[in-house]
């Protein structure tokens, strides 16, 4: 059973710090305080919720947090088994709510929750809500690429178009456990299709319709899906991207490896292809709309254990090919409903816009299921946020009146009014003070509280973020930990340390939505994220957290990039260059870059003779392109004659961070270096 200590570390600081004047009807109006002025120290940067926004408030102080959180660590069986009972289960989950080993010292990790409780995720984001009475609220706005372009659901429409998905998949004979292999754009009919797995039980592992047809391939062979589910093409900005051509290339792909699908289910994209030119296969290849209406808008549900599979979703880890992530129903469907409820202080009538693929986690927790799961209405956006012009995500805000927006922080300035917004949200990427301010005042005029979420394609759902109104934010720290969340900061040796510290994030026991391992492989699984830290859950990111208890998040500290909020490994990257004939070795590190946050910057050594050419530096950068896709192509390629290594063989890569930031009096100590002299070599080639 899960063993929690009653009193953690960070508790002590909430309550050391909920004795500041931030209990609703206290709070000064100190938001003028904070605006413009700069302060001594970041730490001391407390912005507070407005008097408005904390009354209306569902958590409208730091002393409610605080009762809420003790409960979900010294009970968190009675805490969750409350909020689960909110859901239909078809039976109850057993005498255990939660069984554990999050101490890779003792055996085996494993984690359960809600064992032997019986339910389904789509019916509880789609028929409960049909069933209480929201039928004709909005579930999903869509809006198309092209300005003009929009389309609506309500939860009854979006049940019939799930229910004939479903039908057809169970149809060609997908049974519940079975991978489907989503690769959709941003159409209603991808939430579409993962609901339509979920309703029969079959596990949906999407791919980001960005990777390229060799990562496809990867997928493809690794989780072997009965089927693949995707479109014709996608207007991206003003370009069209076949991506029917992408799945052909890596369904041969998989095929010469043995691997072959049955079917690929093909939605013809009329505003940006039509189905006449496009390529198909016989047999093989159907178009949704010609199959898909034909089916019953009714579809039983299957019924399956909170601990049976929902899905997969690939992610990058510092080594190696991507992982499967492994996410199952019952405790993902709970701890997403209520993170999403409390981080952005969910009401029935907010219009919430989250500007996420759902080719990443964001998507799937909180375009998807979250969401859905509280009756919320949901806007869609199939294209880019700039496109035709940088006003566009505004324009979507006020067409829609969004009152929640959740974004990366990447965002473009304009001339339009915002009035609608009430709470943003931000994930990702480390948000820094002056980049807060600037959502902060520019975008929620000084009204809106910001939800800097910090979590991970494994927890499944927010970790460490702002519950707004509850307490006082600071620019740039993600505040403190959800219900139930344990964080935890270690030092090299995994010795937990104590107050105002830096270290190594790791979590101590499970929450609802941890992920459960990595598909087919679970050996991967403890060795990645639980034998760094012998006790705990390892995230990879560094953290700080300040007098206060506030937690900074300070960045990947494996070989990890975060890229516009996609997740990168540098190894991938690396192992993509090398498969150049011309390229002998590879080093990639992450840059800072205005735009995407972190850059990608690749020092090449070429083959002995080959001279250094703009052709070659261009065909480096289409390889990426080409075997993952084109978010991870480099934004530079530096000509190495040899990289900084140990005398062990292993690359500083601390010396290269350096060099691509070209912070050349910070190289530190290379004299451990086999060869301190590549060092200048780099130096020299800095600017070629
Ligand atoms: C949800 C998501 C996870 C990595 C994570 C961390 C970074 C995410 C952040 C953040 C600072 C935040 N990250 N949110 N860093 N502040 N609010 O992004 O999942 O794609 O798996 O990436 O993203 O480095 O470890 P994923």
């Amino acid at each position: 059973n899960c063993s929690l200590n009653t009193t953690t570390n960070h508790l002590r600081h909430v309550e050391s710090m909920a004795v500041l004047p931030s209990g609703a009807g206290k709070i000064p109006r100190l938001n003028a305080v904070i605006l413009g002025e700069a302060l001594a120290s970041e730490e001391d940067d407390l912005v507070f919720p407005s008097d408005d926004f904390a009354r209306q408030a569902l958590l409208p102080s730091a002393q409610k947090y605080l009762e809420m959180y003790k409960r979900s660590v010294e009970d968190p069986a009675g805490f969750w088994s409350d909020i689960a009972s909110q859901f239909l289960w078809k039976s109850k989950w057993g005498d255990t709510v939660c069984s554990e080993n999050f101490d890779i010292r003792n055996g085996n990790v494993y984690v359960q929750w809600f064992k032997g409780g019986i339910t389904n995720i789509c019916y509880n984001c789609l028929d409960r809500n049909v069933d209480s009475g929201n039928g004709d609220k909005i579930a999903f706005h869509w809006e198309g690429n092209e300005r003009g372009f929009h389309d609506s659901l309500t939860y009854t429409q979006l049940l019939s178009q799930v229910c004939q998905v479903a039908n057809y998949l169970r149809d060609i004979g997908v049974k519940k456990g079975d991978a489907v292999v989503i690769y959709l754009p941003m159409l209603m009919e991808l939430p579409i299709a993962m609901l339509a797995c979920a309703r029969i039980g079959a596990v949906h592992s999407v791919v980001f319709a960005g990777f390229s047809a060799d990562s496809l391939a990867q997928r493809i062979m690794d989780c072997k899906p009965k089927v693949v589910l995707t479109c014709n093409a996608v207007k991206r900005g003003s370009k069209v991207i076949h991506l029917k051509d992408i799945v052909d290339a890596a369904l041969s792909e998989s095929a010469k490896n043995g691997i072959s699908v049955d079917a690929c289910l093909t939605y013809e994209n009329r505003s940006a292809m039509m189905r006449e030119t496009t390529k198909w296969q016989d047999g093989r290849d159907i178009w949704w709309q010609d199959v898909v209406p034909t089916y019953s808008t009714i579809c039983e549900v299957e019924w399956v254990d909170a601990e049976d599979p929902l899905f997969l979703l690939y992610t990058s880890g510092s080594t190696g090919k991507p992982k499967g992530v492994l996410h199952t129903t019952g405790g993902y469907m709970v701890y997403t409903a209520t993170t999403f409820k409390y981080a952005f202080d969910y009401k029935p009538s907010d219009i919430y816009w989250c500007t996420a693929d759902c080719g990443w986690i964001t998507g799937h927790s909180y375009v998807t299921y979250g969401p859905l799961l509280n009756g919320a209405t949901v806007v869609i956006y199939e294209g880019a946020p700039n496109y035709p012009d940088p006003g566009r995500c505004w324009d979507i805000v006020d067409k829609f009146k969004v009152t929640i927006f959740y974004t990366a922080p990447t965002l473009y300035v304009t001339r339009y009014s915002r009035k609608s917004l009430r709470v943003l949200g931000s994930v990702g990427e480390p948000i820094n003070p002056s980049a807060w301010r600037w959502f902060f005042n520019v975008v929620g005029d000084s009204r809106c509280p910001i939800s800097d979420t910090w979590w991970q394609t494994e927890t499944g759902g927010f970790m460490i973020a702002p519950l707004p109104g509850a307490w006082p934010q600071k620019p740039g720290s993600a505040t403190f930990p959800f219900f139930g969340v344990q964080p935890v900061i270690v030092d090299e040796k995994g010795v937990e340390i104590e107050g105002e510290c830096s270290g190594y994030l790791c979590v101590k026991s499970s929450w609802p939505g941890t992920f459960r391992t990595l598909y087919g492989d679970h050996e991967r699984y403890e060795t990645t994220y639980f034998k760094p830290f012998p006790g705990y859950y390892f995230s990879g990111d560094g953290c700080s957290r300040d007098k206060d208890g506030y937690y900074w998040l300070t960045g990947r500290v494996d070989d990890v990039i975060n890229v516009s909020g996609h997740r990168i490994g540098t190894a991938e990257v690396e192992s993509a260059l090398v498969s150049h004939p011309q390229c002998a070795e590879a080093a990639v590190v992450g840059v800072e870059h205005e735009v995407k946050g972190q850059g990608i910057y690749a020092f090449v050594t070429l083959v002995d003779g080959i001279p250094y050419s703009e052709e070659l530096r261009r065909n480096l950068i289409t390889t990426v392109r080409n075997q993952i896709g084109p978010f991870a192509a480099p934004d530079r390629i530096h000509w190495a004659p040899g990289l900084p290594k140990t005398r062990s063989g292993k690359i500083m890569r601390r010396i290269l961070r350096k060099i691509a930031s070209r912070q050349l009096d910070e190289l530190g100590d290379t004299s451990t270096l086999a060869d301190p002299g590549v060092v200048d070599q780099l130096i020299a080639l800095a600017d070629c």
